[in-house]
C-alpha cells in the first residue's frame, strides 16, 4: 500500500500555498520515507477557526507528529501547539524582507510551557526526517526507514 492511502501520521500545515514550493521537499522526503502524510494550508491569523479546527482534532484523527511551515511573524507553529498535545516541528520560511530570521526567531523562541522544536530556514527535508525519526521511537518500521536512510549516506 502507498504511503499516501494509509492513515495519515504526520500532518503539514502551512500559512499560505506560497510555502508549498519549499514544503514539496518535506513531502517528497516523506514519501522516501514511507511515511503517511495529511496536508493543509491553513494560517494563523487569515484563517484562525480552521487553524484551530485542524490542529484540535489532529491527535483523535490519528496524527502522531505535526509540521508547521510559516514565514514572517511566523506564529502558526505556536498556536498548532496550543491547540494540541502531539509534538510541532516549524519549519520558518526564507522571506523577501529579511531572508527567514524573522520567521526563524518567531519559531524557535516561544515561551516556556508550548514549545515548538526548529529546524534551519527552508528545513523542509530535515522537518520530514525528523518527524519520521519521532515515529520512530516507537514504530519500528520508521526507525527502520531512518537506518537505512543513513546507510545510504555513508555510501554516497
Ligand atoms: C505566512 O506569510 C505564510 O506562511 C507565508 O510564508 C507568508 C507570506 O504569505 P503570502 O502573502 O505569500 O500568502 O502567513
Amino acid at each position: 500500500m502507498a504511503a499516501s492511502e494509509k492513515t495519515p501520521l504526520v500532518g503539514i500545515i502551512m500559512g499560505s500555498k506560497s510555502d508549498l514550493p519549499v514544503m514539496e521537499k518535506c513531502t517528497e522526503e516523506l514519501e522516501a520515507l514511507g511515511v503517511p502524510y495529511e496536508l493543509v494550508i491553513a494560517s494563523a491569523h487569515r484563517t484562525p477557526d480552521k487553524v484551530h479546527e485542524w490542529a484540535g482534532s489532529a491527535a483523535g484523527r490519528g496524527l502522531k507528529v505535526i509540521i508547521a511551515a510559516a514565514g514572517k511573524a511566523a506564529h502558526l507553529g505556536g498556536v498548532v501547539a496550543a491547540f494540541t498535545p502531539l509534538p510541532v516541528v516549524g519549519v520558518p520560511m526564507k522571506t523577501s524582507d529579511l531572508g527567514g530570521m524573522d520567521s526563524l526567531l518567531s519559531m524557535v523562541q516561544m515561551p516556556s510551557g508550548v514549545p515548538v522544536a526548529c529546524v534551519a530556514i527552508n528545513g523542509a527535508k530535515n522537518a520530514a526526517i525528523y518527524a519520521t525519526q519521532i515515529l520512530g521511537a516507537t514504530m519500528p518500521e520508521y526507525r527502520a526507514a531512518i537506518d537505512s536512510m543513513k546507510q545510504e549516506m555513508t555510501e554516497a
